[in-house]
Formats: structure tokens, C-alpha cells, sequence
């Protein structure tokens, strides 16, 4: 089924020359490891590559080869190309999401359920746990070997995806891919650490703020933690630095929804859902111009906290 979409992405990636690659906005780990991924691949064919994110890397992933490359502006000259990876909706792409000639056609690389064919070759399979896969399938399928750098990109985003593969998107292409990788030389207790153990000191006293916060709906199916503006001027955070604090309300016993409330500013949020994969939040966050897979998604909503609280909680139908 995405065998033909190989077949065209190879063809495209033999015959241009010059290629923009691009992801969404508030990067995760598949996104700039995927873009990266390509990017080395690219290169080591002897192609002019940039890569462009409205959002800038994220610490976290600074540490993955050629994070430096990045851009927050899209280069001023023409591509053959416009590779956009890991990106359901083409509106979270920045710039990018606004076509001129100069970017060249799309190439649509992603893993979303809901994800619109928007390219002139889409490359989209909801069966991959991460976006990174596919790049993994496009270089096999070239026949090309994986370079160190490659497989360290490539591995680090289906960890983070997968969430170090505990979440359900994690199948055996996971497993496999990650063990081939390995003997490319990935050294996973390094990337554990950089993941991982590696954290600023802002970040837990950031969580040291929020977890008193915590609150459930009445039956207990609902957890939420909300991040305040306050809390990242009393701590010196910054919004990347509550990634992931949504896994602690999401741990809990009889949980099947959790949230994480991020104040945006005045009277505005970000709303991150997880669930237990029963109840489809990618739906929910829709329902507010959002987006996302399954168990993981999110959008934005305007309003007080308590409205905000109230109107993603009526949504969810869980009281
Ligand atoms: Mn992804």
C-alpha cells in the first residue's frame, strides 16, 4: 500500500538536487529526529539539504548530529523539493505552510491517522509508531546502509514516540528496527542519558510547582496538572521544560484521560490529552481545531482556566 509512495519518494530523492526538509511546530523527538534522519541521508547522497522549524530545537534533542543545521526562517533560495515530516496537519509547518514555487512540491512524510495527502507524493502510514520508521523503510528499500548518525536520529525518535516503547503504537517494526539499529553502533544508555538523565534543575522545580495542582473529575477516569506563567518566572522555566509532565497524571490507577493545562497567556491554553487509548483524544482535541493520534493529542482553547477546564472536560463525555 505505501510501496508505490517508496517507490516515488526514492525516485524524487535520486532526481532533485536541493531539498527543504521541514516539521511541525513545538518539535518532539520524531520530528527533528526524522528531519535530521533524512537530512544526513540526504547529504551523504551529495544533496544540498535545509531544515527549517518555526520552532527552534529543543535542548533535549541538541544533541543529535546536526541539530545546528536547523533554521527558524526559510532559506531564501529555491529547492527542488519541500520534505514535510511528521506533520498531520500542514498548518502546523510554519511558513512552510504557505506554498511559493521556490519550495518546490511537497513531499508528505508522516505517521497521523487524520493526516490530508497535501503532497505530490504522500508517504503516510498510521502503522508506524513514529515518522522516523518510514524514513528507516525509504533508505532500506534504496538498499543504502545506515550510517551511525542516521540510526542514532532515527532510534532516538521511536523512543520518544513510543515513549521508550511502553505506549501502545509500539509493535514489532519498533523492536526490529531498534535492534537493527543497535548494531549500527546506537549507544542506548547515551541516549537514555540525554533523553532522560539530563534534565535542568528548572524542570523538577517546575513539577515541584505543578503537582499540587493535580486534580480528577469526580469518578476519578479524569487527571489534570496545570502549568501557569507564574510558575516558569518563580522558576526560571520555560514551556519545554513541562514536556512530558503529563505522563504523572496519566500513571495513575483507574486514569483513563489525563491533561496537562499549559497557560499560554492571558486567558489562553494549551490543552495536552493522553489517554489509555479507549477513548480517542485526537477527536476531542479536533473538536477544538486540534490535533494528534489516539492517545496523543492537543489544541489550544481561549478562556479561564475554570471555563477552559470545563469545556475540555464536557468534550471528553467521561462524567
Ligand atoms: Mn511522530
Amino acid at each position: 500500500m505505501t510501496t508505490h509512495a517508496v517507490a516515488a519518494m526514492h525516485t524524487a530523492f535520486t532526481q532533485g538536487s536541493s531539498f527543504l526538509l521541514t516539521t511541525h511546530e513545538h518539535p518532539d523527538g520524531d520530528a527533528i529526529g526524522s528531519c535530521l534522519g533524512l537530512a544526513h541521508y540526504l547529504k551523504g547522497l551529495g544533496k544540498r539539504v535545509s531544515l527549517y522549524c518555526v520552532d527552534p530545537v529543543p535542548e533535549t534533542y541538541q544533541f543529535l548530529p546536526g541539530a545546528t543545521w536547523f533554521q527558524t526562517q526559510v532559506p531564501e533560495v529555491a529547492f527542488d523539493y519541500c520534505v514535510v515530516l511528521d506533520v498531520g496537519e500542514l498548518g502546523r509547518a510554519g511558513a512552510v505552510s504557505r506554498w511559493s514555487p521556490a519550495l518546490g512540491p511537497y513531499l508528505n512524510i508522516d505517521h497521523h491517522s487524520d493526516c490530508a495527502p497535501f503532497g505530490l507524493h504522500n508517504l503516510i502510514d498510521p502503522e508506524a509508531c513514529a515518522t522516523a520508521v518510514l524514513i528507516h523503510r525509504l533508505i532500506r528499500a534504496a538498499g543504502h546502509t545506515f550510517t551511525a548518525e542516521v540510526a542514532l536520529c532515527i532510534y532516538t525518535a521511536i523512543v520518544t514516540d513510543t515513549g521508550s516503547f511502553r505506549h501502545a503504537n509500539t509493535n514489532p517494526e519498533a523492536f526490529a528496527i531498534a535492534s537493527e539499529l543497535l548494531q549500527c553502533g546506537v549507544n542506548t544508555v547515551a541516549v537514555t542519558r540525554q533523553l532522560f538523565d539530563d534534565q535542568p534543575r528548572q524542570r523538577l522545580e517546575l513539577l515541584a510547582l505543578v503537582l499540587p495542582t493535580l486534580s480528577f473529575s469526580d469518578n476519578g477516569r479524569i487527571a489534570s496538572l496545570t502549568v501557569t506563567q507564574q510558575m516558569y518566572a518563580q522558576t526560571g522555566a520555560t514551556p519545554e521544560h513541562a514536556e512530558g509532565f503529563v505522563s504523572h497524571p496519566r500513571s495513575v490507577q483507574g486514569v483513563e484521560v489525563a491533561i496537562l493545562f499549559r497557560e499560554l497567556g492571558p486567558d489562553l491554553w494549551k490543552v495536552g490529552l493522553r489517554s489509555h487509548q479507549r477513548v480517542d483524544v485526537a477527536k476531542v482535541a479536533k473538536a477544538f481545531g486540534g490535533g494528534g493520534h489516539k492517545a496523543a493529542a492537543g489544541c489550544t482553547v481561549a478562556g479561564s482556566l475554570v471555563e477552559v477546564k470545563s469545556r475540555v472536560l464536557s468534550q471528553l463525555g467521561l462524567r
